[in-house]
């Protein structure tokens, strides 16, 4: 292990190497349905410990995949992972599960698309399918601006070997036919950005895909378990108060969206952060005819169809900020008419459903990754509207950071000191709608 602590150092979390969890199959399936066997929980419940290696603050994608990495990559098993609610219960299960790597800058492009090739083969990775589902994705160019844009992520995009291309008006009717693009509408389609390899995941598979890796190699997930307070002594983390109790670690690693701020607030790290909700709706089922992902920044909406038929919309953050996870008129009767606009055929369809998450917006929209001016205090927060995507690369990074001490080259650009340095990540002109 690196310079955060010493591996199976004392206290309650040093379990054997985990049991392995039972293998989903087609032939366990039979054979647990003939035996009348049920499957085991997915991961267990533990009383609190004593003492960790690393202390992961939420049990999102972006915590439990750290814990995994850690364990699995790392063999640091000694690991807690604490949610002041339930697993998932965040960001992670509040987005609108659009997985890409189409971003502007090559640190960016290149970070994503490590996250969408271990999102590739994470099935196979967890054992648990998580209907990663590679249907395309589309962003709309509705002026001259936009289309210049377009043509600018797909040249970085292609510099750093990822599939984007421009294309035309004729090509977005061959692959999304219900989309209007007659040029009488108020924002005509020019052309748009396509990135065949993005699509849409099942995001809280992903999350209890992650979960159950992590508990069978001997991580403790601890739910409704909130931080209230984190001591550092002599510019060094030691223990983490909460509320079943203080357990003693030398680091804790902050992976919440929504509450970056406060957490670290509480070991005396100011952020630059401010949080604002993000909204999402999900319609009825209908029979399949939307095949990718649609994105419009000018009418700053955002559109997919589930396996099961729904359609889910989502837009821009709510322009105040805020910690409120609710839904609110505006924003659905917003959200409809500009979909509408796009998709004219689609206005019987009815709402069933909408919701909010929180989001950490940086001056950059870019994340903050790594160390802190405390040691043993480390990051990965600040995701704005982006973070499902990068679970799983940044799981991997910041598990590598905790076992190596060295911050991976992947994430050196998301550095909190860029802040001071003006080394910013410009990753706005990526946003999948103006935010
Ligand atoms: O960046 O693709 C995106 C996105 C979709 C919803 C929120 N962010």
């Amino acid at each position: 292990m690196g310079t955060y602590g010493q591996r199976g150092a004392g206290g309650q979390g040093k379990v054997a190497r985990g049991r392995l969890p039972a293998k989903y199959s087609a032939l366990g399936l039979v054979r647990r349905g003939a035996a009348h066997t049920p499957w085991p929980r997915s991961w267990r419940a533990h009383e609190l410990g004593s003492r960790y290696d690393a202390v992961i603050v939420g049990a999102g994608v972006h915590g439990l995949a750290t814990a995994y990495y850690l364990a699995a990559n790392h063999g640091i098993t000694n690991v807690a992972v604490l949610d002041q609610s339930y697993l998932g219960g965040g960001g992670s299960g509040r987005n609108t599960a659009i997985l890409r790597a189409n971003y502007l800058t090559p640190e960016g492009v290149r970070f994503y698309d490590r996250s969408v090739t271990l999102y590739e083969s994470l099935a196979s990775t967890l054992n648990f399918n998580v209907m990663f589902s590679q249907r395309g994705h589309l962003t709309l160019a509705h002026n001259d601006a936009s289309m210049r844009t377009m043509r600018w992520r797909a040249e970085v995009n292609k510099l750093e070997g990822v599939d984007s291309e421009v294309i035309g008006p004729d090509e977005v009717r061959r692959l999304a036919p219900y989309l209007d693009v007659s040029a009488h509408t108020r924002y005509p389609i020019l052309g748009a950005l396509y990135h065949p390899p993005g699509g849409i995941i099942r995001h809280d598979a992903v999350n209890w895909g992650y979960a159950r890796a992590a508990d069978a190699l001997g991580v403790q997930i601890h739910q409704n378990t909130r931080v209230l307070g984190i001591d550092v002594e002599h510019g060094r983390v030691t223990a983490v108060r909460t509320t079943r109790g203080t357990v003693s670690t030398p680091v804790v690693i902050n992976c919440t969206a929504g509450w970056a701020t406060t957490i670290s607030d509480l070991a005396g790290v100011q952020l630059p952060i401010t949080t604002h909700p993000l909204q999402a709706a999900v319609t009825e089922p209908v029979k399949v005819f939307l095949r990718t992902v649609v994105v419009s920044g000018s009418l700053h909406v955002y559109v997919s169809q589930t396996d099961r038929g729904e359609l889910v919309f989502g837009a821009s953050v709510d322009p105040y900020p805020s910690y409120s996870m609710r839904g609110s008129l505006e924003f659905i009767e917003e959200v409809a008419s500009h979909v509408l606009e796009l998709m004219p055929a689609i206005a019987k369809l009815r709402v069933l459903r909408q919701w909010a998450g929180l989001c950490d917006m940086t001056p950059d929209y870019s994340p903050i990754m790594g160390v802190t001016p405390v040691d043993g205090f480390l990051v990965d927060v600040g995701w704005g509207t982006y973070g499902f995507k990068a679970g799983p690369v940044s799981g991997e990074a910041m598990a590598e950071l905790v076992a190596t001490g060295k911050t991976p080259e992947l994430i050196s650009p998301f550095a909190l000191s860029r802040f001071d340095s003006g080394d910013l990540v410009g990753e706005k002109g990526a946003a999948a709608v103006g935010h």
